[in-house]
């Protein structure tokens, strides 16, 4: 007779303010409920899919077409792109990574004395042997996130191994706007960035951002925070330990060519990501850590 299934690891309850429950395509999803604001957590892809202030809505967009499968990302949210960021210089390697591809295991939960919710992830050491071929030998990773009026995620990545790592990162954060053709993204003016519309280009930003068609920009960007200004929305976008900034809207022909992307909710979303990619990509001496931390509100 087969062993019986170990039990799913409890996962953490406390009253009002974490809780779990079955999300969408039946993954396991955590309810953090912080003083001043809600967010919704898949322990796949340790993926973030929801954050409400108290009375305000939705900061974040994801889309109706979104898978909710092993193995695959969830399109929107705050996708967690790790240890790489885009497509793999590896052939036959998803792009982005493996980190939003898992389930995540649930570390630690709790109330903080100011009433936030606080959870702490960690990417399972066991991960699927082809996964696991992938990583450097002796790499962790952990995500801390922290509800209440603003959502603080907070990645750090450690080199447990004996050689330097080099790692590239983004919290890929997919937020909701009303016409991405009428907002702008403030705080990048004088950056140097990537136009990975134009073959990868080095342009410099004149200016807010705006958007009249497809964008892709990897914005060198050190700055502690950009905002984004939708009528008399102002979303802002603070971050630490993070080297570049990524703006991306698919416009038309991406959004059709993604079966997980609607074809007509491009207006609705814009991605502003703290990352560390392309030459902002991180060393790791061993034993050493790095955070990448990003603060919305
Ligand atoms: O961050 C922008 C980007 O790198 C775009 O080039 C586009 O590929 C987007 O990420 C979404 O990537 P995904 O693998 O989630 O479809």
């Amino acid at each position: 007779m087969s062993k019986p299934a170990a039990p799913s690891p409890a996962l953490p309850s406390i009253p009002h303010c974490v809780s779990s429950e079955v999300g969408a395509g039946g993954l396991r999803r955590l309810v953090l409920n912080g003083a001043g604001g809600s967010a919704q957590l898949y322990l796949h892809g340790c993926h973030v899919t929801s954050f409400q202030p108290t009375g305000a809505d939705d900061l974040l967009w994801t889309s109706a077409h979104s898978a909710y499968a092993p193995g695959q990302p969830i399109r929107g949210g705050i996708p967690i792109c790790w240890p790489w960021f885009g497509p793999s210089p590896e052939p036959g390697r998803p792009a982005h990574g493996i980190a939003r591809l898992v389930e995540w295991e649930v570390q630690e939960a709790a109330r903080l004395a100011d009433g936030r919710a606080r959870v702490l992830l960690a990417l399972p050491q066991a991960l699927p042997p082809e996964m696991a071929a992938w990583l450097p030998s002796g790499v962790q990773l952990r995500c801390q996130i922290t509800v209440g009026a603003q959502l603080q995620l907070c990645l750090e990545t450690t080199n447990a191994g004996s050689a330097p790592l080099a790692i590239e990162d983004a919290l890929h954060s997919y937020f909701r706007v009303s016409d991405v053709r009428q907002i702008q993204v403030e705080g990048l003016a004088g950056m140097v960035y990537r136009d990975k519309c134009a073959a990868g280009a080095s342009r410099v930003q004149e200016g807010p951002v705006r958007f009249v068609g497809e964008t892709d920009r990897v914005y060198a960007d050190r700055s502690p925070q950009v905002a984004i200004c939708d009528g008399n929305r102002r979303i802002t976008v603070a971050k630490s330990g993070s080297q570049s900034t990524v703006v991306w809207n698919p416009w038309v022909a991406k959004a059709a060519a993604m079966p997980d992307f609607g074809d007509d909710e491009w207006p609705g979303m814009v991605c502003v990501e703290t990352a560390n990619c392309l030459d902002g990509r991180v060393m790791l001496l061993p034993g050493t850590s790095h955070r990448t931390e990003v603060c919305i509100g």
